[in-house]
């Protein structure tokens, strides 16, 4: 349908046709990164979830596979569903999963690769002890899902955990075993929040506190810390927090009680984030977050098409030692491989109420880097008569101080287009450290009337020594937003009919009526990836 092929992406990974939700099980295994991810193989809504395979030799560049897992076991019958890898010290790779029964019981089941010479890892033997775990007395039989990857603790024995809930209590259980057989369930909780409702996908990880390389999933330390992220099933949002893990009872405890999982720090502040995955790349010894990013036009645009939803570009995280309190989510290095042409804008000075074209060309595939600083004139202390701008309520809102930053996917007219931009509060420029607003107006980014448009939000810290920042990753209908070095991100879907290949253009803007704005840019054309099917034939 050529009408809508221009919504598909050019670098982000999506299978050929029809449904994909959650990333699963990621892993690198002889020389190539697989990802599994939910996918239904007869439709572009979801439903008859099997496991889709691909696999990349630098995370940009993907090659789908036949499928890996399908339903066809009592224990898996209405769907393989979400779950994690686990590398083995010898080697071994256990794959557990989520299965909903013939009865739509939930279940934890293991699949192993037949054949771990395979770089490949095309087949997938389902253990004979399927299912492992049932859910326990006290938890619904719908409430007992998406296993972690497992670690391991001193006492040697390896643990996992998986959401449920308990009433309106959003809640991890923990199962500690010796051989993936036979499992013994805590006492306790790894964590719990009351009002958050059913934990799906949850991921469990250690991140360093010097933030700067990735940890395997069994590091634990004085000089560690500890991410414990849900997917909030009730309102469809990752939520992380930053706290400390005690091995000795499998319990985790948040650094700021204010900042819980659930109630505090999202992972993506877009409306279409969900279900998001780490795993260790023990190559690159980096943590890297797969995230599944959903439709938000209609389903029968959906079914038109032949397809539904991607992955964002995978992210390396790391713990923010600046703030101590957040984690830096940033595009892995391989991306910039895509890079071709580049443009330099040097302090562009941006008038109260301008619009100013950046004349790169092609505007679809781009990498943009971008900041701003704020041009005061002498007699303009900023005093404390609250220009607090926040989002407002988009992007031709004004005020004393803002909003400003700069418009993608945009036509000429200006009449569809998707501004990214910061709304200053009056201490941003005079404190040391404070919160800015990070926002993306989805408003007006598409003529078309079913699709969802709003504005996205996410409150940023910025320091004294910092300029304003963004980096934008802009592919065609996928617009990924990175602020101040990844502390805070807005991934945004955008159905334009008008700003499409040649007629999407960019621009800066500053919509504030008392300041000046002075922006700096440098602005890379981006290469398509190939995403494709495997080249079996050939490499026969
Ligand atoms: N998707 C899977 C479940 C998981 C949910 C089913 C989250 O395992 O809880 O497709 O999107």
């Amino acid at each position: 349908n050529a009408m809508l092929s221009w919504q598909r992406t050019a670098f982000h990974f999506q299978p050929e046709k029809n449904w994909m939700n959650d990333p699963n099980g990621p892993l690198f295994h002889k020389g190539w990164y697989h990802l599994f991810y939910q996918y239904n193989p007869d439709s572009a809504v979801w439903g008859n979830i099997t496991w889709g395979h691909a696999v990349s030799r630098d995370l940009v560049h993907w090659l789908y596979l036949p499928l890996a897992l399908v339903p066809d076991n009592w224990f898996d019958i209405n769907g393989v569903w979400s779950g994690s890898a686990t590398l083995l010290p010898d080697g071994k790779i256990i794959m557990l999963y989520t299965g909903d029964t013939d009865q739509f019981v939930q279940v934890q089941n293991i699949a192993y690769p037949a054949n771990l010479s395979d770089p490949l890892l095309l087949d997938w033997v389902k253990d004979p002890n399927n299912p492992i775990l049932v859910p326990p007395p006290g938890i619904g039989l719908k409430d007992f899902r998406d296993p972690t990857t497992a670690w391991v603790g001193p006492d040697k024995k390896w643990r996992i955990t998986l959401g449920s809930k308990v009433n309106k209590t959003g809640l991890s259980l923990v199962y500690k075993t010796k051989d993936f057989i036979h499992f013994e369930l805590n006492d306790n909780f790894l964590h719990a929040v009351p009002g958050t409702g059913m934990w799906e996908c949850v991921d469990f990880y250690p991140v360093s506190i010097n933030g700067l390389e990735g940890l395997d999933t069994s590091v634990n330390g004085p000089f560690v810390k500890h991410v414990l992220k849900a997917s909030l099933d009730d309102t469809k949002v990752d939520h992380y927090a930053i706290g400390t893990y005690f091995v000795e009872n499998d319990t985790w405890v948040p650094d700021n009680p204010n900042e819980d999982v659930g109630i505090g720090l999202r992972l993506d502040y877009g409306g279409r984030y969900y279900a998001s995955k780490t795993f260790y790349d023990q190559v690159s010894q980096r943590r890297v977050l797969f995230g599944w990013i959903k439709e938000t036009d209609t389903e029968s645009a959906d079914l038109k098409k032949g397809w539904a939803s991607l992955q964002t570009i995978p992210r390396t995280v790391v713990f923010d030692k600046k703030t101590g309190a957040n984690l830096l989510q940033w595009p892995v290095k391989e991306v910039e491989s895509l890079r071709l042409s580049s443009a330099e804008f040097e302090g562009v000075v941006l008038k109260p109420g301008s619009v100013v074209p950046l004349d790169i060309g092609p505007a679809t595939q781009l990498d943009i880097f971008a900041e701003f600083e704020i041009e005061l004139s002498a007699s303009q202390g900023i005093g404390n008569e609250g220009n607090s701008v926040g989002c407002g309520g988009g992007a031709v809102d004004r005020s004393a101080l803002g909003p400003f930053g700069i418009l993608v996917i945009a036509n000429d007219q200006l009449s569809e287009l998707t501004p990214i931009y910061f709304g200053l509060s009056n201490t941003t420029i005079s404190g040391t450290s404070t919160t800015t607003s990070f926002c993306v107006d989805e408003t007006r980014s598409s003529k078309a009337p079913d699709v969802s448009k709003q504005v996205y939000e996410s409150k940023v810290p910025v320091f004294s020594d910092e300029k304003l920042s963004t980096r934008v990753l802009v592919d065609h209908s996928m617009i990924e937003s990175f602020a101040q070095g990844g502390r805070t991100v807005i991934t945004s879907r955008v159905y334009p009919t008008e700003a499409i290949y040649g007629a999407a253009r960019l621009f800066l803007f500053n919509n504030a009526t008392d300041i000046n704005i002075k922006a700096s840019l440098k602005i890379w054309q981006l290469n398509s990836a190939f995403i494709r099917p495997f080249p079996f034939d050939q490499s026969q």
